[in-house]
């Protein structure tokens, strides 16, 4: 692909690695930008040229637009990937980049304004006949508002317009505590977005999140790359992702595809994008937002599709067609991602950050470990604790969730804490083993969950305890002269995650 030469990666950590990754393949060179936080970090170091932009602050530099526009004029780089979070679906960004002569990997700015409000997305999508949840226009009357509560029948969810991801909702059970519940959603919204409008929908009880991937390109074709399950989240973190979701009928599946490429042609989107929806029990679904961007949950989809999501966007930025049909697309498989944070789960999930001492990263076949560190690493204080993504494939849903458990297995960090035993419960679960689980899941089993990995890791402290024992006597031994072979201050990582599996059933 000769269309770029260089392109100019605005972010960091694994999703900078991964995009890196993906235009080297193209044989195009990556370059990178960096904070005083990540002079050493890994997305640094695989790319060809790194700029510094500033301060640990993101404030202060992986969002300054001028500097990064600055920086990919001086690397003579002809196109900016985004990646996710940070400068990834701003509007203003993505006009300015192309002011700016340079090429923007990324949909349209007028789709992500669109998609932007939810009011203005709620409209669009009624109006291309997509379904979305019985609900209602902006509203800044609270007695207007009640009536429409009362038709629309509680529980109701009152939304903020320019929320999403949960930011901005109240869920209002009854008349009573309505209009109290509004005031405080607006005032809410105002403060957080500087933006006061708010609409209603009905409440969705034990909702599934399933999520359709689309990529479309500049020549008017919407193809769609099938569904995700996203139903395991924290606190509108997601934390297990995987590809198809395991209870979809394929009759639903088949719709909901065609009904998210209505909703990417009715706001002329380019490149790749993913609609959200909400499942329910009985499979009927609704639009919730769209996501104008590549997701953090993109490498399920690669792995039971077969296409590179990050090579597409960049043939789409160059204009080329998708050269396949809807119809080439089938699922294969089953793919399962588990996002591995720098977090204490004994501690209420704190973040985790310090020094990576000692780090084993699982492989083997189907595996793949989409990572921003590595052994010897800082995790900054000042960004998303999101250190990787353990991603495997298996022929089916059983195959898969077998092998990361054989994964996880594999995963040692020392140094910080992780999710990795949290892990371990959600796969062990009966909910989860079944498919069935909801977007309630890891909140209705959160005591069993934590219990469980906090046995795990006092499990993992006794056997580090014992390591460094043996470790000690083995230095000694070596002292006086004995052939022994070294055991290694870390002792031996696999067979402590051999132990750790066996007592974690
Ligand atoms: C809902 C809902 C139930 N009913 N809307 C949360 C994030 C934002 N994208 C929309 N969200 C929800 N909207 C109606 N009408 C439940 C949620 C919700 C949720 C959705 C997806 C994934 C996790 C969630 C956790 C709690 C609530």
């Amino acid at each position: 692909m000769a269309y770029f030469d260089k392109v100019l990666i605005a972010n960091r950590g694994e999703i900078a690695v991964r995009v890196a990754r993906g235009l080297r393949e193209l044989g195009i060179s990556p370059v990178a930008v960096y904070s005083d936080a990540d002079r050493e970090a890994l997305h640094v170091r695989v790319c060809d040229e790194a700029y510094h932009i500033g301060p640990a602050p993101s404030a202060e530099s992986y969002l300054v637009m001028d500097r990064i526009l600055e920086v990919a004029h001086r690397a003579g780089a002809q196109a900016i990937h985004p990646g996710f979070g940070f400068l990834s679906e701003n509007a203003v960004f993505a006009r300015a980049v192309t002011a700016a002569g340079l090429t923007w990997i990324g949909p349209p700015p007028g789709a992500i304004e669109a998609m932007g409000s939810k009011v203005l997305a709620r409209e669009t999508m009624i109006a291309a006949g997509v379904p979305v949840v019985p609900g209602t226009d902006a509203l800044s009357d609270a007695a207007a508002a009640l009536r429409a509560a009362r038709e629309i029948g509680f529980p109701v969810l009152v939304k903020a317009s320019a929320g999403g991801g949960g930011k901005g909702m109240r869920r209002v059970d009854d008349a009573e505590s309505f209009v109290a519940a509004f005031d405080g959603a607006r005032r809410e919204a105002a403060n957080a977005f500087g933006d006061d409008s708010v609409f209603l929908e009905k409440f969705v009880v034990k909702p599934k999140h399933v999520e359709i991937q689309l990529l479309s390109d500049t020549h008017g074709n919407h193809l769609h790359l099938l569904e995700r399950d996203c139903s395991v989240q924290r606190r509108h973190q997601k934390v297990v992702e995987e590809a198809p979701c395991p209870v979809l009928r394929a009759d639903v599946r088949a719709r909901m595809g065609e009904v998210a490429t209505r909703a990417a042609a009715a706001v002329d989107y380019v490149g790749a994008g993913t609609v959200e929806f909400l499942l329910d029990i009985d499979q009927n679904f609704y639009f919730l937002e769209m996501n104008t961007r590549l997701q953090v949950e993109h490498p399920v989809t690669e792995m039971i599709t077969g296409v590179d999501l990050v090579e597409w966007q960049v043939r789409i930025a160059a204009g080329e067609r998708i050269s396949f049909a809807q119809g080439d697309i089938s699922p294969n498989g089953c793919s399962i991602q588990c996002r591995i944070y720098a977090e204490d789960p004994a501690m209420n999930f704190m973040p985790s950050p310090g020094h990576i001492q000692y780090l084993a990263t699982p492989s083997g076949p189907w595996v793949r470990d989409d990572s921003g560190v590595y052994s010897g690493a800082t995790v900054p204080v000042h960004y998303d604790p999101m250190v990787s993504k353990l991603v495997v494939w298996g022929k089916d849903r059983a195959t898969a969730l077998r092998r990361m458990k054989r994964a996880l297995g594999e995963y040692v960090v020392r140094g910080i804490h992780t999710n990795i035993a949290y892990h371990h419960a959600i796969l062990d679960h009966p909910t989860f083993v079944a498919g069935t689980h909801d977007t309630q899941f890891l909140t209705r089993t959160h005591d069993e969950l934590v219990a469980a990995c906090e046995v795990q890791d006092a499990e993992v402290d006794d056997i580090a305890l014992a390591v460094a024992a043996i470790a000690s006597m083995q230095r000694d031994q070596d002292a006086a002269g004995s052939h022994a072979a070294p055991a290694g201050a870390m002792g031996n990582p696999w067979k402590l995650q051999g132990r750790f599996r066996r007592l974690a059933r």
